[in-house]
C-alpha cells in the first residue's frame, strides 16, 4: 500500500493539474442532513466477488444519467478493477454526463495518493472502509480528503469498527449490511447499529436493499441515504428499476 504512490505513473503534481481536480465539490452531506425522504445513492457496478458478472452490457454514462433523471440523490461508481471490473474511465464517463450530482469514488482506499486520484477524476466523496484501515489511517485519510475538498463516508459493519474508527473528520457513516467474509446481507446489521451512531453523523445503509418497505423501516431508524447497486444493475435497465 505505501508503494502505491511510489509505483504510480502519474505524479501528484500531474493529478493536481487535471481540470476536474479543482471543480467545485457537490456536497452529499448537506443534501442528506435535511432530507425529508429516503435518498437513494445509485451504484454503477458491473460485477462483484459474490455475484460474478451482474451486467455486462451497460454503459456508465447512460446508466448514471438515467439514475440522476430518475431522482437519485447521488451516484456511486466502482473504480476497483480486480474485484468489481471498474475503472477510472467508467467514473469519468459518468462524471462528464452528470456534473451537478454528488459522486462517490467506490474503491479500497488505503493511501493518500488515491485521494488525489479521486479528486482528479472528479469525485465529491470517498469511501473509507474501517475493516481495511487502522483507526489512525482513517483519521489521517479523512483529514486529507477534507484538505482536498472532498467529503468522507466511513463504512462499518459492526460495533467494534464503529467505536474504534469513528472520528471528527468523518462526515457520513455507512453501515454495510453485507458481511465481507461470507457475503451474506442482513438489514438487521443497520437496525442494530443505528442507535450507536451519534446524530452528528449522517447515516447511510449499504448493500442488499431490495424494496421500499425495508427502506422506510431504515428511514424510521434514522438512516437518510441508501446505497443500492445490484438490485438496479441486475436488470436490463437499471434506471428504470430505480424509477420503480
Ligand atoms: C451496493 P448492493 O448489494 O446494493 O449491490 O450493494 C454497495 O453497498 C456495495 O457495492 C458495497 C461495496 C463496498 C463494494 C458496499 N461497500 C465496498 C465494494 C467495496
Amino acid at each position: 500500500r505505501e508503494i502505491a504512490a511510489a509505483q504510480a505513473e502519474v505524479s501528484i503534481a500531474d493529478l493536481e493539474r487535471r481540470p476536474l481536480f479543482s471543480k467545485p465539490v457537490n456536497s452529499l452531506k448537506s443534501v442528506l442532513k435535511t432530507a425529508q425522504m429516503p435518498a437513494v445513492i445509485s451504484e454503477f457496478k458491473r460485477q462483484s466477488p459474490s455475484k460474478g458478472i451482474i451486467n455486462g452490457t451497460v454503459r456508465p454514462e447512460i446508466v448514471t444519467k438515467g439514475y440522476a433523471d430518475a431522482g437519485a440523490a447521488a451516484l456511486s461508481v466502482l473504480t476497483d478493477k480486480n474485484y468489481f471490473g471498474g475503472s477510472f474511465d467508467d467514473f469519468i464517463a459518468a462524471r462528464m454526463e452528470n456534473p451537478g450530482i454528488p459522486m462517490l469514488r467506490k474503491d479500497f482506499v488505503v493511501d493518500a495518493y488515491q485521494l488525489y486520484e479521486a479528486r482528479a477524476i472528479g469525485a465529491d466523496l470517498v469511501l473509507l472502509i474501517a475493516a481495511c484501515l487502522t483507526p489512525a489511517e482513517v483519521r489521517d485519510l479523512s483529514r486529507k480528503a477534507h484538505d482536498l475538498g472532498m467529503e468522507v463516508l466511513l463504512e462499518v459493519h459492526d460495533e467494534a469498527e464503529l467505536e474504534q474508527s469513528l472520528c471528527d473528520s468523518i462526515d457520513m457513516v455507512g453501515v454495510n449490511n453485507r458481511n465481507l467474509k461470507n457475503f451474506v446481507t442482513s438489514v438487521d446489521v443497520s437496525l442494530e447499529l443505528a442507535g450507536r451512531i451519534p446524530d452528528s453523523f449522517v447515516k447511510i445503509s449499504e448493500s442488499g436493499l431490495k424494496d421500499a418497505a425495508t427502506i422506510w423501516t431504515l428511514f424510521e431508524a434514522g438512516y437518510r441515504g441508501f446505497l443500492i447497486g445490484e438490485t438496479f444493475m441486475k436488470t436490463g435497465d437499471p434506471a428504470a428499476a430505480l424509477r420503480g
